[in-house]
């Protein structure tokens, strides 16, 4: 029989569309040729499909220059528009022959693609519609992991120690902008300064701020509000970052050792770079008692179960000054180069990244279609 073909669909209309080009590029290389068939299928930053190139070794970093998907496609034929939405959210596929066709002649899809339309179930529902199963978690996972807010909940009801947060909703904003800044003063009153101001559905740190008091509050709201009418502000939890990999087998999700990331004092917090490039700081596995160990791979375990992820998540944690591990989020799409920490920490519970790989589009191909 044939080989099962895998399209790696990368790039996108995201601010890291970069790190999704060099991540693929990782992923095309691990990849066994022997085992499998490969599609590349990048997605400009405007929005378009195409094939890509084969050509792994053209998408590694190199003198911080990355090529673009432009670069990467070979040809830009035949194109089919897929309006969805207003202005110039178009969808352009470089195969002649609509959605069906293009993805009807895959296997699997291993989505590379970050934040809105690609790691937030958007993808994930087109494929479901299309019947071609996909690595990694499914619509509610994926939406529910890029929804700050809804993620918290959930662990609130499986009963999973979080920080104190609170959320302002837009139409709070527009009824009554004065009360909707007081509940975050009060917040900060209750729980002390700092606080960070997030937008609620924003990947990685993009529109961070970090508030030490009233002074910069109302400019941390806008640049929040910039990537996201929706905001959320969490309390600062004192204490050591600690992560953990999560990965599905056949019995069930394990959790990888954990890793724990020491405190960055250069750039105020772990942002976009760090997370995905400089990941060498993280210390795997991190010092931690066996109890600790045992806890926070346990707590890790119930996180992927309590969003109903499937295949592969981080789960990122505090380790509170009382000895109790807070959980601060879970990412259903892991930073995910071979020196990420992700491939770091399984690569040290005895998974390699190729295998890892391997596992994951395994596990898609067995899922296949149909109810989750
Ligand atoms: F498909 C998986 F395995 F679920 C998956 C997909 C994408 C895991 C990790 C990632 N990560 C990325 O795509 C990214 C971190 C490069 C963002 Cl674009």
């Amino acid at each position: 029989s044939r080989k099962p073909r895998v399209a790696v669909v990368f790039g996108g209309r995201s601010s890291e569309h970069a790190i999704s080009v060099v991540t693929a590029g990782a992923v095309l290389s691990a990849i066994d040729r022997d085992t499998y068939e490969v599609l590349p299928i990048g997605i400009t930053a405007e929005g378009r499909w195409a094939l890509a190139a084969d050509d792994p070794d053209r998408m590694a970093i190199e003198e911080r220059k990355l090529p673009s998907v432009e670069e990467l496609a070979e040809s830009d034929t035949g194109a089919v528009v897929l309006p969805l939405g207003p202005g110039s959210r178009e969808v352009v596929y470089a195969e002649p022959g609509a959605v069906p066709k293009a993805l009807g002649d895959v296997d699997v899809v291993f989505p590379m693609l970050h934040g809105p339309y690609g790691e937030d179930g958007t993808l994930q529902g087109m494929l479901d519609l299309a019947g071609v199963p996909y690595v990694g978690s499914g619509v509610l996972a994926s939406a529910a992991g890029m929804d700050k807010e809804y993620m918290k909940r959930i662990f609130t009801s499986f009963g999973l120690p979080i920080g104190p947060y609170v959320t302002v909703r837009p139409r709070e904003w527009e009824a009554d902008p004065g009360a909707a800044r007081k509940k975050i003063v009060d917040f900060a009153a209750d729980h002390g300064w700092p606080v960070f101001v997030k937008p609620a559905r924003a990947g990685s740190s993009i529109g961070i701020t970090k508030v030490d008091g009233l002074g910069g509050l109302d400019e941390a709201v806008e640049e929040a509000r910039r990537h996201d009418p929706k905001v959320i502000v969490e309390a600062l939890v004192r204490g050591r970052e600690i992560e953990c990999g999560v990965l599905e087998f056949e019995d069930g999700p394990r959790a990888s050792v954990p890793a724990e990331i020491p405190p960055v004092s250069a750039h105020e917090f772990y942002d976009f770079e760090a997370k995905y490039i400089d990941s060498a700081s993280g210390i795997v596995p991190a010092p931690l008692t066996e109890e600790e160990t045992a806890r926070v791979r346990e707590l890790a375990v119930r996180a992927f179960e309590a969003l109903s992820c499937e295949g592969i998540a981080r789960a990122d944690f505090f380790l509170a000054e009382n000895g109790e591990f807070v959980l601060n989020e879970v990412n259903t799409m892991p930073g995910f180069t071979p020196i990420s920490m992700y491939p770091r920490m399984w690569q040290e519970t005895g998974v390699s990244y190729p295998e890892l790989v391997d596992h994951l589009i395994q596990a898609a191909l067995r899922r296949s279609t149909g109810l989750r």
